[in-house]
């Protein structure tokens, strides 16, 4: 793959008007009839030629204002079509004729068959896996859809925009037909047709629009594509009260497919999802299913404005549409549910996945310079970390301001396909806030470290607080420049309020936030009476890293205390981290170790605080994961040392907190029906919660194997059975267990990807051999990219003991399922390489393994740019 560089963007030779698609489909043999209108972008050189991007496509013909042309007019490679001699000054009609095979298409990528149902994914560059295109997201066209396909077997058929009609050519044949008013680039096109079952209701709109709802999905599956539909209703209205926008089509449809490589695609009136994110019902999803759902369907409904109607100029802007979109449906998922737990949540995962790119050989700018293959840059420092830096300009706006810009880039720039400048220009514009300094969160990759020295001076009643920033060495910037870094924070004095100093100086503090803006900056508070405990970084206002020598006493005043919620977690969440690391240092002295009583009581009080919201309870006693851990001791790491070390802290706090524990576990049962709102889900978490803290001074199985057999939804039911895998593996409850849970959903693959990821995450040496032995069993399929995310994925991404085998086997064998999968699915296969990010930070031992392992893929001959790409970057 070549690599395209941002510096040489420039705009197409030609401007495309219309486009009108005929599709006359077959599962080996589709023929694509192509007719675009277009004309020779004023100011282009009159000899350009036309160059029409294309992947694995046969060309039939190629005509020219109706007229056919041939090889002395046009040349043609796997890549290419090169169109020459065409007009200037006037319109033009091209005609491209393609025949494509979408059932050998195990890419997923332009249009393949998933379960009979043919379906498409063009984002970022499927289209011209259909037929011949400038496939660029600047290109934007109006289209009709004409869909030809045999009646009986398709039923059902759908592209974007609404519908114009359909009927029957009386030989089994029939057609529909649909007219996208909106003008759209490629990525946006969507086409469906098979025998689906149809859910539908209707929606009307703040200008008293009806538009009509359609949620498609397997035969037989409609009931658990309620909530999906529920949430799309409440997604509607949200984007019309927070945003002020409304829908503009006369017909939303979603359609769920089980084969798909990502959560979902916001095609323009057909959002297009991975059944995972749509089917939901208490007896086979979670609630987290239920929260993902909710927030994906917002999520893809919210592009409809910040995408699909604004797009990306190129797609290095590609976190123009999805950090804005994140930080939207986080918003949206806030609102719905409870905001700090939300906000924990959130913070959680950025910190596992984006902090650990942001610090590994993948590192990148959330608006990147450069790439080799686009694909491998829907990355979560592009949707995660992008998401964070427009919450960012909220806080430095304010909201009312921030809601002003975003007005302003609605009106602005509706109908084109813009750039991150352009975005941020908005909110200048309308606070005449000067944001070049802060626009470096979208070209310095790294997370930054700020270092905290903090000091009171009772005879003077000044806090003084100085700050350091550092941004770490990333692939391709050596050296960096200060950020503008928004820090929220409060003083909290002994009586748990906040100080208000009478001045501040050294810098801006504005509505309880901090402006870093120089690399070292001391601020100092004026007029407070006693000594305060810092609370810094409120909410995660700045994605940074503190380091901030603060002393438990403080820490746990902070956690008893803070008026934020998030920050009372995030306090105790720091101390745990900080006990976890030194403790994992004892291990490896072999010592022994335990909690500390501080840690252990703030544990227990949270926790047993019954005005707090179990959601949140369950989150504190979520102690930091073995990645954190991992993650936190950043080199040398021995991933048996750092499970070991976890496992002897939960037990020393369990032992120590059993009473109040065994009392959360019986105070938490389920009474009456199922509920999935944000509410119940929190008292089940915390009852799961109770349950894998108890089996850590449980002496056998009985406790976990009689919640199993009690648990009368999926949450507390996977729960039980995962606390039997990992903690009593082995064991006969577990096999019983595991057996059971098998038989009953056998016909279920959503459920029985649970059951794959359950097992494949069982700590330990013994994991590879059991997913060797589920890879032969009847339950995988080789080509579906959630089979194998949650077989294969799930062991290589979470399973740290597993994966990271001392001998490398682990390595070894994902090593052979890469080269493997690459060959039919380079993206899955990309996505699960990941997980081998982090190798340099190993010890000695794992880290060479890990690496002969990477090289093994490097020399194994035909990769995919895809997979090329990371192995690259990785071994670099
Ligand atoms: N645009 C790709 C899927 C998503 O982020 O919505
Ligand atoms: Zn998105």
């Amino acid at each position: 793959g070549q690599v395209v560089h941002l510096a040489d963007y420039r705009p197409t030779d030609f401007v495309l008007e219309r486009v009108d698609l005929t599709f006359e489909l077959d599962p080996k043999q589709t023929l694509v009839i192509q007719r675009s209108l277009m004309h020779r972008r004023e100011g282009a050189s009159e000899q350009a030629p036309l160059v029409l991007d294309g992947d694995e496509l046969t060309l039939k013909a190629v005509a020219i204002d109706g007229n056919p042309i041939d090889e002395s007019q046009y040349s043609v490679n796997d890549k290419q079509l090169v169109i020459g001699n065409l007009p200037t000054g006037v319109t033009f009609e091209v005609t491209v004729e393609t025949i494509i095979d979408p059932e050998a298409n195990t890419k997923l990528m332009g249009l393949y068959r998933t379960n009979g149902t043919y379906c498409t994914q063009c984002e970022a560059e499927g289209f011209r896996r259909i037929t011949y295109f400038m496939d660029r997201p600047d290109v934007l066209g109006v289209y009709t859809i004409t869909i030809i396909a045999d009646g009986s077997a398709n039923p059902v058929m759908l592209s974007n925009g609404n519908f114009l009609g359909a009927g029957d050519y009386g030989d089994g044949r029939r057609f529909s037909a649909w007219y996208d008013p909106h003008p759209k680039p490629s990525y946006l096109f969507a086409l469906v047709a098979g025998d689906l079952g149809v859910v539908e209701d209707t929606f009307t709109t703040m200008s008293e629009r009806e538009v009509a709802l359609k949620i498609y999905v397997e035969h037989g599956k409609e009931a658990r594509a309620a909530y999906a539909m529920d949430a799309l209703k409440r997604s509607m209205k949200w984007d019309e009260e927070a945003f002020g926008r409304e829908y503009d089509l006369d017909i939303f449809m979603i359609v769920a497919v089980s084969d798909f490589n990502m959560g979902a695609m916001e095609n323009k009136g057909l959002n297009v999802f991975n059944d995972k994110y749509v089917l939901a019902d208490p007896e086979t999803a979670t609630d987290q299913d239920y929260a993902n759902i909710e927030a994906i369907v917002a999520h893809e409904y919210f592009h409809n404005w910040t995408g699909n109607r604004i797009t990306c100029r190129d797609w290095f802007q590609l976190c123009l549409k999805e950090g804005l979109t994140v930080f939207r449906d986080h918003e949206f998922s806030a609102d719905q549910r409870s905001r700090p737990v939300k906000r924990i949540a959130e913070v959680r995962h950025l910190k596992a996945e984006q902090f650990a790119e942001d610090s590994g050989p993948l590192a990148h700018p959330v608006r990147p310079q450069l790439y080799r293959e686009i694909n491998n840059f829907y990355t979560t420092t592009v949707y995660e970390k992008g998401s964070e830096v427009t919450r960012m300009i909220a806080t430095l706006l304010g909201r009312p301001m921030f809601r002003k810009g975003m007005d302003l880039y609605f009106e602005r720039h509706d109908g084109q396909a813009v750039t991150i400048e352009d975005f941020v220009k908005c909110f200048e514009d309308v606070s005449g806030r000067d944001l070049t300094q802060f626009s470096l969160w979208y070209h310095q990759s790294g997370t930054p470290l700020v270092s905290v020295s903090a000091n009171y001076d009772a005879a003077s009643q000044e806090f003084k607080l100085s700050l350091e920033q550092m941004i770490p060495p990333t692939p391709g910037q050596q050296t960096k420049e200060p950020m503008h870094i928004p820090l929220a924070m409060g003083l909290i004095l002994e009586d748990g309020s906040d100080a208000k100093a009478a001045t501040v100086t050294g810098g801006e503090f504005t509505d309880g936030v901090l402006h870093l803006t120089e690399r070292t900056q001391t601020f100092v508070f004026e007029g407070v009476a006693n000594r305060p405990a810092l609370s810094l970084n409120r909410s995660f206002s700045a994605p940074v890293n503190l380091h901030f020598d603060q002393s438990a006493e403080d820490i746990v005043h902070i956690a008893r205390h803070d008026s934020d919620l998030f920050s009372r977690w995030q306090a105790i969440n720091y101390l745990a981290i900080q006990e976890l690391t030194a403790a994992v240092k004892t291990t490896e002295a072999g010592g022994d170790v335990a909690a500390s009583p501080a840690l252990t009581s703030i544990l227990m009080a949270t926790a047993s605080d019954e005005a707090l919201e179990p959601a949140f309870r369950a989150q504190v006693l979520a102690l930091p994961t073995e990645a954190d851990i991992a993650r936190e001791i950043g080199s040398n790491i021995d991933n048996d040392a750092i499970h070991t070390t976890r496992n002897a802290i939960m037990y020393s706090i369990a032992s120590a907190i059993a009473g109040p524990l065994e009392y959360l576990h019986a105070m938490t049962t389920n009474n009456g029906a199922f509920s999935p709102d944000a509410a119940s889900a929190g008292r089940r978490s915390l009852r799961n919660s109770a349950l894998t803290w108890l089996s850590h001074i449980d002496d056998g199985p009985a406790r976990a194997a009689a919640a199993y057999a009690a648990a009368d939804n999926m949450t507390e039911l996977a729960h039980a059975l995962t606390v039997l895998a990992h903690r009593f593996p082995g064991s006969n409850e577990a096999e019983a267990a595991i057996a059971e849970f098998e038989q009953r959903f056998a016909a279920n693959p959503l459920v029985i990807d649970k059951w794959f990821m359950i097992q494949a995450t069982v700590p330990g040496d013994t994991t590879l051999r059991r997913v060797q032995d589920l890879m032969r069993g009847s339950h995988f399929a080789p080509n579906n990219p959630n089979r194998l995310r949650s077989l294969i994925g799930s062991f290589a991404m979470s399973n740290p003991t597993g994966f990271n085998r001392a001998d490398g086997e682990g390595y070894r064998f994902l090593a052979e399922r890469i080269v493997e999968i690459d060959g039919r699915n380079p993206q899955v296969a990309a996505r699960i390489l990941t997980s081998m990010r982090s190798w340099r930070s190993l010890e000695p031992g794992r880290a060479a393994h890990a690496k002969s392992a990477l090289l093994a893929i490097d020399l194994s001959g035909r990769l995919s740019t895809d997979v090329r790409d990371l192995i690259d970057r990785m071994l670099k």
